[in-house]
């Protein structure tokens, strides 16, 4: 026997894959990871999993135009058929309807190496190649990378460069967090984690006497070890209780006039609508009290304590994925600005501490490893949530961000390294907005809900399966990611499946610059290295760092305060705005004109919220969090993701009184509906989560019931979910704005289909020897 430990990464952590004769059969943490994620042990099951595409393949009925239906069967074909059939139908559609027609923006995580990224990989050969529609933001943070730069200048403290940990620990006496500091989601760095730090930081935080106070939907959105007080807030309401905070604060003269003068603009008028005088309201604490269902006098208390210490105000990413979620985001800021304490160590206001590792984590100031990036000369992209909008209305138009934009007419769609069937709202919608194009092309390594929606379906390597580079610019490692098995099947590496493409597409010397695989790995681990020099800092050469399979940045010598220069002088150091300061009014979005985004912090109520009209037949507020074991989608089918289902289902959890409303008992299978769809999930009964309120985990493989008017089997929250931007500024997705009811099952239980690969039947003739993996 053979055994093997090689070094990788994953976004949920770094880790030794042990291969035993070709096979992965574990995945060590690395040795200076202090808290390691679980989800680690899902990848060898994934890796070696009956789920893995082996071979190209083409949906029965694209031919002939058949609906995409997500139960298809599949013919296999050989590597050089499909390549010269995706390469045509590339040709015909940008020969017919031009660059435009292609839709390349490939929305979603990929794996955490950073040359076969697959999104950036589509997107570098799609561009290259004339370009295409691609897709700008994201759904983590939609909301406030558009609104942030309006305010502050810049959305940076939504990329992770928040005052950090050090700084919080040393001087903060009190978090008040909004949306809270869910350990589970701390599990993940985008571009790999390297080190797990969240927990190390808040036991610190906790030892050094910090009080926390947590407002959101659910307990369970802050570790017991932290004792924060839990104040239950309404979804979807919190800058309602923002708002009735500034209001204490000036009515009783509690607010920094100093700092509202020097460093920010529009105060003024900000104070006049907090205070009722431009529209009779004033926002006050029982104002709020009765919108966000948390007690008057706690509030006022809660404002008078804040500007009473040094307090931190923290805000998830989750609050501003809502319907107008731009505006918690604004009054936050707002509400600091008031305190007076932005710039200043430990005080201020952060948002993401809890969204994800990384976070305020000390860390030089240099980006992470990246593959260096070409133009899109199509120079055309649509909000990445407006996917669906764009397929339904060709040629019509809409608002972002002051611009009037018209969607283009999609003849074909590229997707690699996503699953648009897991992240995007309101999957029926999209179900039927994906029949429009004629030709959509998937590339992944098992058979997920879009590979599934595909017509031609290439096998995609993982992570060990080939060579690569990985890191984060919120992680202190990089680390090398050494291939440990051959492919599985025939897959093949995005990389190595572009690189055929562009060759038939002439302009292979273009894609690969004339790099290898390993010429690749060297340019991204140099490149990091000479910015590394450039503050100083001497990293291994690239022979050394591949053999110890990992370098690591030394710590920051000073701690970082977010707007420290800025605080100091205002004058110099002014920020990226039209007026240099923290817009508390923003002129620009008020000559936008937009009804739903007016042009300082206010209170929008949603169309779908429990103080509003619908509450009355949609009396349950659906809020989907990050699942705990997994990431999104990926690894649904492993054992860990698995043994946290019941009956098969996803868990809801349900408020007991919500519960005993409509006769459901703990582990019952109800149906969740509206009038957008309908799934099954399993009750789990839980105090800990506010009445009125279902808490579910998204990413459960959609798994949609072949006969029509039959819910979607496995729990997958999106066919419930709102497709409907934030508002004509950001266009952000607003998941976590949804009214459903729920039911007990009492038909017969559906089996749950999904994890049974589709049907596909081998390419003919069968002249291959090969032994799959
Ligand atoms: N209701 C609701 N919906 C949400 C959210 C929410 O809060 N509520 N959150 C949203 C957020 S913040 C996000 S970021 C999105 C996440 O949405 P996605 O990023 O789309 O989710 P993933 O499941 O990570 O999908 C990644 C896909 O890439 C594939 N993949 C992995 N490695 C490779 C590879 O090397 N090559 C190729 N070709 N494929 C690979 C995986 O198998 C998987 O299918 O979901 C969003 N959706
Ligand atoms: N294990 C794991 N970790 C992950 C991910 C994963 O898939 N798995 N995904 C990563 C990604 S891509 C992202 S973007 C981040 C997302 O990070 P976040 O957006 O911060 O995380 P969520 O889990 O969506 O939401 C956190 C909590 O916000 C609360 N919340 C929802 N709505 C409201 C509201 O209106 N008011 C208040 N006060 N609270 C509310 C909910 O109770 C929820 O549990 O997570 C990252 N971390
Ligand atoms: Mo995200």
């Amino acid at each position: 026997m053979t055994i093997a430990r090689v070094p990788s990464l994953a976004h949920w952590g770094a880790f030794t894959a042990i291969v035993e004769n070709g096979r992965v059969v574990a995945c060590e943490p690395f040795a200076q990871d202090e808290a390691p994620s679980p989800m680690l042990d899902a990848i060898p099951e994934m890796v070696h999993s009956p789920l893995r595409i082996r071979k190209p393949a083409i949906r029965d009925g694209w031919s002939d135009g058949a609906p995409r239906t997500g139960h298809d069967s599949f013919r296999e074909i050989e590597w050089e058929e499909a390549l010269d059939l995706v390469t045509s139908e590339i040709q015909r559609v940008r020969g017919a309807y031009g660059d435009t027609a292609i839709f390349g923006g490939s929305y979603g995580w990929s794996s955490a190496g950073r040359l076969h990224h697959a999104r950036s990989l589509v997107r570098r050969f799609l561009f290259q190649g004339g370009g295409c529609v691609d897709q700008f933001g994201n759904y983590s943070w939609g909301a406030a990378q558009i609104l942030l730069p309006h305010v502050i200048g810049t959305y940076q403290p939504v990329t992770g460069r928040v005052t950090d940990w050090v700084s919080v620990v040393k001087h903060t006496k009190l978090i008040i967090a909004f949306g809270g500091l869910r350990l589970s989601n701390a599990q993940v760095t985008s571009g790999g984690a390297g080190g797990h730090f969240l927990r190390g930081w808040l036991h610190r935080a906790k030892a050094a006497g910090i009080k926390f106070v947590m407002i959101s939907p659910t307990k369970s959105d802050a570790p017991d070890f932290l004792d924060a007080e839990w104040l239950p807030i309404r979804p979807n309401t919190d800058t309602a209780l923002m708002l009735a905070m500034a209001h204490t604060l000036f009515t009783e003269g509690l607010d920094d006039t100093e700092f509202l003068a020097r460093h920010c603009v529009g105060a003024d008028r900000f104070r006049s609508y907090v205070l009722g005088e431009s529209d009779g309201t004033p926002k006050d604490a029982d104002w709020a009290a009765a919108i966000c269902g948390i007690d008057a006098s706690r509030i006022r208390e809660l404002a008078r304590s804040a500007a009473s210490t040094n307090s931190l105000l923290t805000c998830t990413w989750s609050l501003q994925r809502a319907r107008h979620g731009e505006q918690p985001y604004w009054a936050l800021i707002a509400l600091a600005a008031m305190l007076g304490g932005i710039g200043l160590p430990g005080r201020g206001f952060a948002f993401g501490h809890g969204s994800l590792n990384g976070v305020g984590v000390p860390r030089l100031p240099l980006p992470g490893p990246e593959l260096p990036s070409p133009k899109n000369p199509a120079k055309i992209g649509i909000p990445a949530a407006r996917v669906t909008d764009m397929l339904l209305s060709p040629g019509e138009t809409y608002d972002f961000n002051g611009r009037r934009e018209t969607y283009p007419d999609i003849r074909m769609i590229y997707w690699a390294g996503g699953n648009p069937f897991h992240h995007h709202q309101d999957l029926n919608r999209l179900r039927r907005a994906w029949q429009k194009p004629q030709t959509i092309v998937v590339h992944d390594s098992w058979w997920t809900p879009t590979a599934r929606h595909a017509d031609i379906v290439l096998p995609a390597t993982t992570s060990l399966e080939r060579n690569d580079v990985g890191g984060s610019s919120r992680d202190p490692f990089i680390l090398a990611m050494r291939q440990a098995i051959p492919p599985v099947g025939e897959a093949q590496s995005d990389y190595e499946i572009f690189r055929q493409l562009a060759a038939r597409l002439g302009y292979e010397q273009t894609f690969t610059e004339g790099r290898d695989e390993m010429g690749w790995c060297r340019l991204i681990y140099d490149d990091f290295r000479a910015s590394a020099a450039r503050q100083s800092v001497t990293l291994p050469d690239f022979e050394d760092f591949w053999d110890a399979g990992f370098a690591v940045l030394p710590p920051p010598e000073n701690d970082f305060v977010l707007f420290d220069a800025f605080r100091r002088d205002p004058e110099r150091n002014s920020l990226n705005t039209p007026s240099g300061k923290i817009e508390l009014t923003s002129d620009t979005i008020a000559g936008f004109g937009y009804d739903d985004c007016p042009p300082h912090p206010a209170w929008l109520p949603p169309e779908e919220w429990l103080g509003g009209e619908l509450a009355r037949r949609w009396p349950l507020h659906l809020l989907t969090h990050q699942p705990a074991g997994r990431l999104h989608s990926q690894m649904d089918p492993a054992s860990i993701s698995r043994g946290e289902k019941v009956h098969e289902r996803e868990p809801v959890r349900i408020n007991p009184a919500d519960a005993k409303a409509r006769g459901i008992a703990s582990g019952d299978v109800i149906r969740l509906f509206n009038d957008r769809g309908a799934c099954l999930a399993a009750a789990v009964i839980d105090d800990n989560v506010m009445p009125g309120v279902l808490l579910m985990a998204t990413g459960a493989w959609f798994d949609p019931d072949g006969a029509s008017g039959r819910p979607e089997r496995h729990g997958n929250p999106n066919v419930l979910t709102r497709d409907v931007g934030t508002s004509r500024l950001a266009q952000g997705p607003s998941a976590l704005t949804a009214l459903v009811e729920a039911e007990r099952w009492q038909a017969a239980l559906p089996a749950v289909q999904v994890f049974i690969p589709p049907v596909v039947r081998a390419a003919m003739p069968v002249n291959n020897d090969r032994t799959h993996a």
